[in-house]
Order: structure tokens, then C-alpha cells, then sequence
């Protein structure tokens, strides 16, 4: 690729087009008038004119009293965006820190591109905010342009992340027309001002070249990037002997003032890959300052073998590369870019793109959490860093990618889960448990190293403590996953600590310990290098600029065949910080707290018998192990899908795990649940989505109303809580109006046209299915479970003696489910199917979204029985393509 890139560029015209930048107002915003405020429900806005930088500014006022959501000021604003751009305008405010979203879109805004800057402190005075074309991306819309050609409408948008009240004021909204960059970027020209010079020899793509510096002369490196470059970061790669352990690296715009770009100290040679974030440079200068060491060489290839030489005399450079932007957006990015350059197994495999499983390591109820990877990493906390283990066997570094991987859970069914890696001659069972109460948990590890071969061997295992989440780059929702700055990492001569947080106390007494920064080789195979390591009995600190620390505890351990040796650790997950544990019986202090732990799950997860013939274990295994992943996810009373991307509560998920919940003997956890969310459901009745620490979210899912009537009569249904379904009757007669309100929006005349009378009754279209998330969609999930609502709240109504309130429920109940019947088949005949349409509007194909209707809705006999039929028949004959690898691609 970059071979391929080298030899484009030779065709590509260097010198800068002829253009003028012209900057152009698109609304100097005198006149507020043109602007509308608006906000999400029970959040006030408005727009005013005001001083500003330039004559008057527009400035949105908000108040976000207590609740989640947005506010907004927009006007239409129609104009054409060339091939490079910035969109800009002077910005200040006032008011907490609160994302910032600047969209265009088209007139109708289904399509909409914007820039979004999440928890933006607004400054006091004007400053100039810019956008450039890159920063503006496609926010969702079911047009298939990616790129933003023709914008009809303009939004600054406040959403809530602090929320409160404040306002922002905007001034001279304008477009810079901008030359557009080439599309291979041209080889930067080297010199070093010697003559004969060797610095071309560090830009021409060949490796067996170099430039070389005596080390003690004065001269440095200045590269011609051809024009004004935007770049994400430098790779260099030394020659084997002649590597700068120090230096320093400038860049300038002009050639004359020059300014500090990175600056590495202590680094290992070999390849070095510098992060250098939204970079703009013509020029840039290397500057050596000190070589590495002898003892501490490396070979270029990265393998990690260690050259024995005289110290060096002399720099040897031989390539430096100029990254794409891209290399350092993030240093997720960065070090998955890394990973690449590496062996595999060096980094987690979710690095490397590929998809990478873990499950969750908690305790009931507990807001903090671990998680251990399919490979056996141990995350330490949510969003934390890891424990990674390594096991160096006859010189050689074994990885997760060396060794054959399973995975279990304590009696099949426990959430104790354990890795073990397999290999000719020996074994390593990687186990982690939380144990303690939700507000003082601590997390283990413990690692079973078995000899299983006919012979003693000597091994090495590295518990290394790693910059990365087992939660994966992929995963991007609420709490990315990827990279886990550490900043700093000291060992005490007792424990790991990272950042001065994250304590990881040894079990045993490990043989070395090793601390390393990013650029002095904080990969596992530099950390186990003989040259790294200390003495365990050793205190040592390190700190690092770019939050790449790690470090490695080592065991030399000698097994006889059959032997095994234990060690472990704990850290504190919530809670304040425990007695340390007696060191040296690493397996007498685990045995005994996994013993403990398993009985309390088993308690909890037996409750509920079932019998079922043995064939069936692993449905048995699946349901109990299901159970204490709600029980480990929850916090507190707060049910919640997950404890990552999904560390949020869903309404649709709450109410269906408290289903659970309630049928597997923990009735009391409903209960709670119910208690907690009905004070967020809003003052119109609208049932909020989702709750997090932010407050309810506004955005209507109109599946929420029926879900939150259900879990209420749930909730009774097997507490006989008279007192809460009273104390939360006013939130479920709310919540039934706004659904009268909702259907009655589609029970007009307008929904009596032909090609509208499918839709006639139902609830309104809203996002609250994934599959609709790029156009809101008329789902029969919303109205299944709408339904449900009705008919639970002529329960509940019964259940509490409003018989006024039963008989009008009941009215609406039986109306709303036959607009649903009627729906359903004229759906099917508008679109010309056979099955029961996911969406009326769409006529698309959901069986498992349909299944609403018969549980929990019970509406199996009534639904057009032919229509249903087709829709599981179909489902089955989709299900069984699949198993045989046929794809359906309507389906
Ligand atoms: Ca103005
Ligand atoms: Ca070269
Ligand atoms: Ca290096």
C-alpha cells in the first residue's frame, strides 16, 4: 500500500493551485427572527438578538429543568458545499458542559450531516469554531448520499451531558471555499544541510537504506511535506544499531517559526510509531539527541531479541513516514494501527478488527464490574484497564494466538467463568469472580499453570497490566471500548497500582517486576526482555505523556510432570480498600472464596426448579447463567441490558427482565424497579425510553407506554403490592391518556385515504425498534405492546376498584385492537405479502418483533390466523436456509 502510494506520487503535480479563499457569509446573524428555537419535551428554548461580534448575534437560550434532551435553534438556509471547505462562526456561552451539534440537513431534515462535539465547554468570549469538511459526517437519513453536496437548513444544537440552563450565542455563520488535497500526498524531500547528504535515503520507501548522523554532530533532519499537510502521526523506523533513544521533533508552517511537535526520551529503537493529533505542517525537523543504549537494543523487526554491540557512534534512520490523519484520531485507532505492525497476539485480537467475546465478572447489584475476554484478559473496571497474561516457554513468548482457547462457567452454569489455553505440554486455566456486596466488591484472578507433560519444565508467566479494555474498539455506544489511558503505573514492592486508582494486589509474591512507557516498548514481548526487569523487592514508578503504560508481575515457575502452581490476584472494584490478603497461599485464599461464592449463586440462581431430561442441561444452564447476568448488571433497583454500551435502563428491557425476574423467584427486584422508574415517566404521560445518570431521555419509542403499564400490573401480579400499584396508578393512567392522545393523531379522515388507511389507528411512527433507527416506522411492536398496556391498566384499574376507569379502558382496549386487526390485513394487502408486516408503513419482514403479539400480549387468537401462520412457517423456512447456509435476502 504504501509502496503503491510512493509510486503515484511521482505523477502528482506538487505546486498549489491557483485559487482564492474566499470566505463567504451565509448569515451574519442580525436578524433573530429567522431562527426558531425548539426542545425536546419539558425542556424550554428560545432565541433573542443580541451584541455581537460582528453587529448582532443569535443567541439560544435553554433550560433543560431537570430532564434529559436537546434544544435548538434553526432556520432554513439553503447553499451548495464545494469539494474542500470549513464551515465556521464566532461562538460563546454560558452554562454547563453540554454537547454541541452542529447539523445540516435537507428541507424536510431526514437527511442530516453534522459535526458533533461531545461535552463542550462554551468559551466567555468570541472564539472562532471551525469545521472542516472531514469533521462532517452523515448522521442517519435514508438518502444514500454519504456526503454532505447541498445543505437546505441549519441547526445549533445544545444536548443535555451536564444538562441545567444557560445559553450560546452565534455570530457570522460563513464558508471558506478550500484547495483540495491531493489525493496520494507527495514524498516529502529530506536534507540535512551535509554534503554529501544520506537524508533522501529516509524518504525513499526502501528499508535497506538510511540516513546516517554521527552521533555528537549538530545536524538534524528537515523534511518537505510539498505542501501544508494535515497528518495523524510519524513512523520511524531505526537501523539495528544507531537508534536515537532521544529526540525531538519540530514542525513548522513556513519554514521559519518552528514549534515542538513530540519529543520521545527513553524509547527502544526499532520501529517507533508517534501519535502526533490533528497535525498541520509544511516542515518538519528531526533532531537526535541521545542513542539508545547498548544493552537495551532491540531488533528493527520488533521481535524483541537483543543485540549485544558497542554503544553506537553513529544515527541510523532508515525511514520516516508521514501517517495519515486517521493514525491519530484516537489512541484507540493509534494502537489498533500498531497492532497491525505486530505479531498476532501481541495486542487482543479486537485490535486487529476481529470480533472478540467476553461476559461479564460482578457482583449482584453491584454498579462497578469486570469482564474477562474469550482469550483471558481481565478488565478491571468499566471502561479499566486489563490483565493480560503471557507465558514465556524456552525463550519464546506464548500468546492467546499460540495456544488452543477454551471457555466455561463453574458448573456450567455460574457466573465464574474460566479461559484455559492448551498447549503440548502444559496448561494455563485463567479464572476470574467478583465476591463482596455492591458497594465494597473486589475482583480476582487466579491462574492455574499445569505441567501436563512427561517431563520438568521451567516457564515464565507475565501477568501484564495493559492499556486496553477487554471491551472491544468496535464497540462504540456510551462507553467505548479500546484503550484505557495509563498514565502512570508504580509498583510498591505489594501492588500494581495504574493511574493512582486501579490497585492490583499479587497473591504471591512475584520473581521480577517491569514498568514501561509506550515509547520505551510497552508490548509484552519488550516487557519480558531480561534488560526490563527489576526485582520484585524494588519500588519503581513510571509515567507516560501518551497513557501507553503497562507493566508485567513475572513467576519463574518449575513444574514436575503433573505439577501445578497457582497464583492470583485482587482488586478492588467498589468500595473502600480491603486488608491486603495474606501473600504465598495464593490457592488456599481462592479455593476458599470461590467456594463461598458458588454456594451464594447457587442460592439465588436455584430458587426456581425445573425439570427437564438431560439432553436439555444447556437450556437449563443458559436460563440460570442468563439470570445472574441480570442480577450482576443491575445497579441497585436500576435493571439495565448491559454494563457497557448498554449501561443505560430501557423501559423495553426493564420490563422484560423484571418478566424474568419475577418468574425465576425474585419478585422483590420488580418491585424495585417499578419504584425507581415511574417518576421519570414525564408530566404529559409520555413514558421515557430510557433513564441514565442524565435523567429520562425524551426521545419517543412508542413501545415505552404499553411496557411501563405492564410492568406494573407485572409487578402485582406477583408481589400483591397493593400500596406501590397504587402509589404508581397516577404515572399508568398518564401514561394510558398519552396513548389516547397518540391514536387518536391517526384516527382522522386523513388516514381514511386509500393509500393511508392501513395506518389508520395505529401509534404514530417512532425509532424504538433498531431496524428503523434511519426513518421512524408505523412498528407493530410499538402498538403489541401498546395494547398490552391497555389491557393491564383494565387490570390494574379492576385490581384498585375504579370501575369507571376499568370500563373506559376496556372500551379503548377493544377499539385500538381492532384498528390493529384491520391494519394488519390491509397492510398485507397494500404491499401485496402474505405475513403479519414488522411495520404497516414498510411491509417489511420481522417474526421476531411479531412475537410480541402472542407473548407477552396474548393476542394469538386474534390476529388473522392465515397472516400468522405464514409469518412463523416463513421464519422456520428462513431459519432452516440459514443452518444450511442459504441466505434469504429479502428477509
Ligand atoms: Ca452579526
Ligand atoms: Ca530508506
Ligand atoms: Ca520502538
Amino acid at each position: 500500500m504504501r509502496l503503491a502510494a510512493s509510486l503515484f506520487a511521482i505523477a502528482v503535480a506538487i505546486s498549489t493551485p491557483a485559487f482564492a479563499q474566499q470566505t463567504r457569509v451565509l448569515d451574519p446573524m442580525e436578524d433573530a427572527a429567522a431562527w426558531k428555537a425548539d426542545a425536546s419535551t419539558d425542556v424550554s428554548s428560545a432565541v433573542s438578538s443580541v451584541v455581537g461580534h460582528d453587529g448582532r448575534a443569535v443567541r439560544l437560550s435553554y433550560d433543560f429543568n431537570g430532564k434529559a434532551g436537546y434544544a435548538f435553534a434553526a432556520r432554513d438556509l439553503p447553499f451548495d458545499l464545494p469539494d474542500n471547505y470549513e464551515i465556521s462562526f464566532w461562538v460563546r456561552g454560558e452554562g454547563p458542559a453540554n454537547t454541541f451539534e452542529v447539523k445540516f440537513t435537507d428541507a424536510a431534515a431526514e437527511n442530516v450531516w453534522w459535526k458533533q462535539t461531545a461535552r463542550h465547554d462554551f468559551p466567555d468570549g468570541w472564539s472562532r469554531f471551525v469545521i472542516k469538511r472531514r469533521q462532517v459526517s452523515k448522521a442517519w437519513g435514508p438518502g444514500p448520499e454519504t456526503e454532505l453536496r447541498r445543505a437546505e437548513r441549519v441547526e445549533f444544537v445544545v444536548v443535555a451531558a451536564d444538562g441545567g440552563r444557560g445559553f450560546i450565542d452565534i455570530d457570522e455563520l460563513s464558508i471558506r471555499e478550500l484547495p483540495v488535497d491531493p489525493v496520494v500526498p507527495p514524498q516529502p524531500i529530506a536534507s540535512d544541510g551535509r554534503s554529501p547528504s544520506t537524508a533522501s535515503r529516509a524518504v525513499d520507501n526502501d528499508i535497506r537504506t538510511a540516513w546516517t548522523l554521527p552521533v555528537g554532530e549538530a545536524s538534524v533532519l528537515t523534511l518537505d511535506l510539498g505542501y501544508e499537510r494535515e497528518f495523524g502521526g510519524l513512523t520511524l523506523r531505526w537501523g539495528e544499531r544507531g537508534a536515537a533513544a532521544d529526540y525531538r521533533i519540530s514542525a513548522s508552517l513556513d519554514g521559519r517559526d518552528w514549534r515542538e511537535l513530540a519529543t520521545v526520551a527513553g524509547g527502544d529503537g526499532g520501529v517507533d510509531w508517534l501519535r502526533t493529533p490533528e497535525a498541520t505542517a509544511r516542515w518538519l525537523r528531526l533532531k537526535p539527541l541521545r542513542p539508545v543504549p547498548a544493552s537495551d537494543v532491540v531488533g528493527s523487526s520488533g521481535a524483541g531479541q537483543r543485540l549485544g554491540a558497542a554503544p553506537a557512534t553513529i544515527y541510523v534512520l532508515n525511514e520516516i513516514e508521514v501517517e495519515p490523519l486517521a493514525f491519530g484520531a484516537d489512541p484507540t485507532v493509534f494502537v489498533e494501527a500498531v497492532a497491525k505492525q505486530n505479531r498476532r497476539g501481541l495486542y487482543p485480537r479486537g485490535f486487529s478488527g476481529e470480533q472478540s467475546y467476553w461476559t461479564l465478572v460482578g457482583v449482584d447489584g453491584g454498579g462497578e464490574s469486570g469482564l474477562i475476554g474469550e482469550d483471558g484478559a481481565i478488565e478491571l473496571r468499566r471502561a479499566g484497564p486489563s490483565i493480560e497474561p503471557f507465558v514465556v516457554d524456552n525463550g519464546r513468548l506464548i500468546t492467546w494466538a499460540d495456544v488452543n482457547v477454551e471457555q466455561g462457567l463453574k458448573d456450567g452454569d455460574l457466573p465464574i467463568p474460566s479461559v484455559t489455553w492448551t498447549t503440548d505440554d502444559w496448561t494455563l486455566k485463567i479464572t476470574s469472580f467478583a465476591d463482596g456486596s455492591a458497594d465494597q466488591a473486589q475482583l480476582w484472578g487466579r491462574y492455574d499453570l499445569t505441567n501436563t507433560s512427561s517431563r520438568p519444565r521451567t516457564l515464565t508467566l507475565a501477568l501484564t497490566a495493559r492499556p486496553m479494555q477487554v471491551n472491544a474498539p468496535r464497540q462504540f455506544l456510551a462507553i467505548p471500548g479500546g484503550v484505557s489511558p495509563v498514565e502512570k503505573i508504580a509498583w510498591d514492592g505489594a501492588q500494581l497500582s495504574l493511574n493512582d486508582t486501579v490497585r492490583v494486589q499479587p497473591l504471591a509474591t512475584p520473581d521480577h517486576v517491569a514498568l514501561a512507557t509506550f515509547d520505551a516498548g510497552s508490548d509484552p514481548q519488550s516487557l519480558v526482555l531480561p534488560s526490563v526487569q527489576r526485582p520484585a523487592g524494588d519500588p519503581a514508578t513510571t509515567t507516560d505523556a501518551v497513557g501507553l503504560a503497562a507493566g508485567a508481575l513475572t513467576y519463574e515457575v518449575t513444574l514436575q510432570p503433573g505439577e501445578r502452581r497457582t497464583v492470583g490476584w485482587v482488586s478492588q472494584l467498589s468500595g473502600e480498600t480491603l486488608a491486603p490478603e495474606p501473600m504465598g497461599q495464593a490457592s488456599a485464599v481462592l479455593d476458599t472464596v470461590e467456594a463461598r461464592l458458588a454456594a451464594e449463586w447457587r442460592e439465588k440462581l436455584d430458587r426456581v426448579e425445573l425439570t427437564l431430561p438431560p439432553a436439555a442441561q444447556r437450556i437449563e444452564d443458559a436460563l440460570k447463567s442468563s439470570l445472574a447476568h441480570m442480577l450482576m448488571s443491575r445497579q441497585g433497583p436500576i435493571l439495565q441490558p448491559g454494563t457497557r454500551s448498554y449501561n443505560r435502563s430501557w423501559i423495553r428491557d426493564g420490563a422484560m427482565m423484571a418478566e424474568g425476574l419475577n418468574r425465576l423467584g425474585m419478585a422483590e427486584h420488580s418491585a424495585d424497579y417499578l419504584r425507581w422508574y415511574a417518576p421519570y415517566v414525564f408530566e404529559n404521560g409520555k413514558v421515557p425510553c430510557c433513564v441514565d445518570a442524565r435523567g429520562a431521555d425524551p426521545v419517543p419509542e412508542n413501545d415505552s407506554h404499553g411496557e411501563f403499564v405492564f410492568l406494573a400490573a407485572e409487578t402485582y401480579r406477583y408481589t400483591k403490592d397493593e400500596a406501590l400499584l397504587r402509589q404508581v396508578w397516577p404515572q399508568v393512567q398518564k401514561a394510558i391518556a398519552y396513548m389516547d392522545d397518540l391514536r387518536a393523531s391517526t384516527r382522522t379522515a386523513a388516514f381514511q385515504a386509500p393509500d393511508q388507511r392501513h395506518l389508520y389507528g395505529l401509534l404514530p411512527p417512532t425509532i424504538s425498534h433498531e431496524g428503523y433507527s434511519d426513518k421512524a416506522a408505523y412498528s407493530y411492536w410499538d402498538d403489541f405492546w401498546g395494547l398490552l398496556g391497555y389491557k393491564d391498566a383494565v387490570f390494574i384499574a379492576e385490581t384498585l376498584g375504579d370501575a369507571a376507569a376499568a370500563v373506559r379502558y376496556a372500551a379503548a382496549r377493544d377499539e385500538f385492537a381492532a384498528d390493529i386487526r384491520a391494519s394488519i390485513t390491509a397492510t398485507a394487502a397494500h404491499h401485496g405479502i402474505d405475513w403479519i408486516a414488522g411495520a404497516a408503513d414498510r411491509g417489511d419482514f420481522d417474526a421476531t418483533s411479531t412475537t410480541i403479539a402472542l407473548s407477552p400480549a396474548g393476542e394469538q387468537d386474534n390476529l388473522p390466523p392465515e397472516l400468522m401462520a405464514r409469518t412463523f412457517d416463513r421464519y422456520w423456512e428462513n431459519f432452516q436456509n440459514r443452518r444450511s447456509n442459504r441466505t434469504d435476502r429479502k428477509s
